[in-house]
């Protein structure tokens, strides 16, 4: 008999079975939305990697194609890894990873970098790719372990009619971003020295490099741009954390370096794009609309045996898109493509109210499990705020001890998603503010899974993070994604993002509901909260 499979999204991409982590080479081309996926046709586990392929006309709406790249070649025998995709004269190619074996290939190498090609350009749909006769066209440089050499980014075009593209790598210590220049994308130059790297920080996977308006405007811009008027973003994932961490700065087109403009959120030490589960993430120029859009991995939070009995593995984050902040620049925010709008159906609302502490107030909804929320609260009253000394490090930490279920002064208050009627079930995203006696004050962010499943199987690990609070707000807001097995948060606007992964037992579609809640003495005003109910999408193929 087929299993139940309360778990599978109603909205994110997944393909219909086995394993799937990072996304790759993600573009836009003649009307379509291309993604590409390192997917394991054989199994719910990771090995055998492939490029799946998958297109749509709205990121939202995916029909799953034949397999782009499979490994068929002496130097990808063992799987086709990361990669990107760029525009050469308007027809896209893609750079990925080849994983061979020491004693199999040429030259001992392990990771090699390879290039494919579309075998006709005018199918809008790309749906056949070939690799050149040339690959591998990169093998590890002197110096660099070739287990330690993957992930080319997408090019992009220096003023000298020169293509530039970065591999993850990491020496002793270091987390680097090689540098690579080339005139016809196939034959590459090492520079001497590389874009960026950063001691202490390990592996740099799936490394991400692009430009911004420094305006803050919500405007992307080609990955080529550069000028007095642009910030760059080095985006790198480390692949002992599992977490992607950004820095913002500029991009000396001169010597070709990137140079943080807070040296103390350099790549892979400060910012991350999302305190939860994300990663292997990478952004892509949308010239369609004129935006840059980013895409992560969602991994599981199940034990492996879960994962094999419901025969699939991960999903990707909901398509995003991402600027500059205008209120501080060395950080960008993040928010779901407006296209999420025509999945709309029933529209759930609470008007204005005021949350006591204690009792929590229900949303009525007929479906709780695929739901679009987004609540406003006015800024409460600062001054009896918990006086705690706080740093970016102790944020998971705080989130699990503040819990939505203890009380406290100035919150916890927030969401109860994914919860049961008798809410013995429960995703818990809130806010608790602290202050540090000198009047400064940050809002802890959390999504405390703790409470999520019955089961005692899954990771209920808590996370979160702080956003500064200046007193002159006028609202504290989160937008929360619900889908089933995945709950994506987007605090204040999209300055703190945090994706987690539950499985209730009881709280299971028709019976997930949503309440607001407020656990802190200090009452809290809502002012309004809208849960749209979201339709399903059918995922198949074309
Ligand atoms: N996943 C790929 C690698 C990459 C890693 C292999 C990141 O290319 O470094 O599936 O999740």
């Amino acid at each position: 008999a087929a299993l139940p499979q309360p778990y599978r999204a109603s909205f994110h991409f997944q393909p219909p079975d086995n394993w799937m982590n990072d996304p790759n080479g993600p573009m836009f081309y003649k009307g379509y939305y291309h993604l590409f996926y390192q997917w394991n046709p054989y199994a719910a586990v990771w090995g055998n990697i492939t490029w799946g392929h998958a297109v749509s006309t709205d990121m939202i709406r995916w029909h799953i194609l034949d397999l782009a790249l499979l490994p068929d070649q002496w130097y990808d025998q063992y799987g086709c890894w990361s990669g990107s995709a760029t525009f050469l004269n308007g027809k896209p190619v893609l750079l990925y990873t080849g994983w061979s074996n020491v004693s199999f290939s040429r030259d001992n190498q392990v990771q090699m970098q390879a290039m494919a090609i579309a075998v006709n350009y005018s199918d809008p749909l790309l749906r056949q790719w070939t690799k050149i006769p040339q690959n591998p066209i990169l093998t590890a440089p002197d110096g660099i372990n070739s287990t330690k050499f993957r992930d080319p980014t997408t090019g992009w075009l220096g003023k000298d009619d020169k293509w530039r593209m970065i591999v993850g790598a990491k020496r002793k210590h270091r987390g680097l971003a090689i540098l690579y220049r080339s005139s016809d994308f196939v034959q590459w130059e090492k520079a001497k020295h590389p874009l960026h790297s950063v001691a202490r920080t390990g592996m740099w996977e799936c490394p991400d490099f692009y430009p911004m308006l420094a305006s803050a405007s919500r405007n992307g811009i080609d990955t080529s741009v550069t000028g007095p008027h642009v910030k760059h973003v080095l985006k790198v994932s480390l692949d002992d954390t599992k977490h992607d961490y950004y820095a913002v700065g500029t991009y000396v087109t001169g010597n070709d370096s990137f140079i943080p403009t807070n040296a103390k959120l350099d790549a892979g030490l400060g910012l991350r794009y999302d305190y939860g589960k994300y990663y292997a993430s990478k952004t892509f120029f949308d010239d369609n609309k004129g935006r840059r859009i980013l895409l992560g991995w969602v991994n599981e939070s199940s034990i492996e045996s879960a994962d094999i009995a419901k025969n699939w593995s991960s999903m990707q984050g909901f398509p995003r898109i991402v600027w500059l902040d205008a209120e501080n620049s060395e950080r960008i925010l993040q928010w779901p493509i407006d296209e999420i709008k025509s999945l709309y159906k029933q529209k759930n609302t609470l008007e204005s109210m005021r949350l006591d502490i204690g009792p929590v107030v229900k949303v009525k909804t007929t479906n709780g499990a695929q739901l679009d929320i987004e609540v406003d609260f006015a800024l409460p009253e600062l001054k009896q705020a918990e006086k705690l000394e706080v740093n970016a490090s102790s944020a998971q930490q705080l989130c699990s001890e503040r819990a939505s279920s203890r009380s406290g002064l100035v919150g916890p208050f927030g969401l109860l998603v994914l919860a049961s009627e008798d809410q013995s079930e429960q995703t818990a995203v809130f806010f608790y503010i602290v202050s540090d006696g000198r009047g400064s004050w940050n809002a802890l962010v959390c999504s405390d899974q703790s409470r999520s499943s019955l089961s005692t199987d899954p990771d209920k690990t808590a996370y979160g993070s702080f956003i500064p609070v200046f007193g002159n707000e006028t609202t504290m807001s989160l937008r929360v994604l619900v889908d089933h097995s995945i709950v994506e948060t987007f605090a204040q606007g999209g300055k703190v993002c945090i994706t987690s992964r539950v499985y209730p037992t009881k709280a299971i579609n028709e019976e997930a509901q949503v309440y607001v809640f407020n656990n802190g003495s200090v009452p809290i005003q809502l002012k309004k909260l809208t849960a749209w109910e979201m339709e399903t999408v059918d995922i198949g193929p074309f």
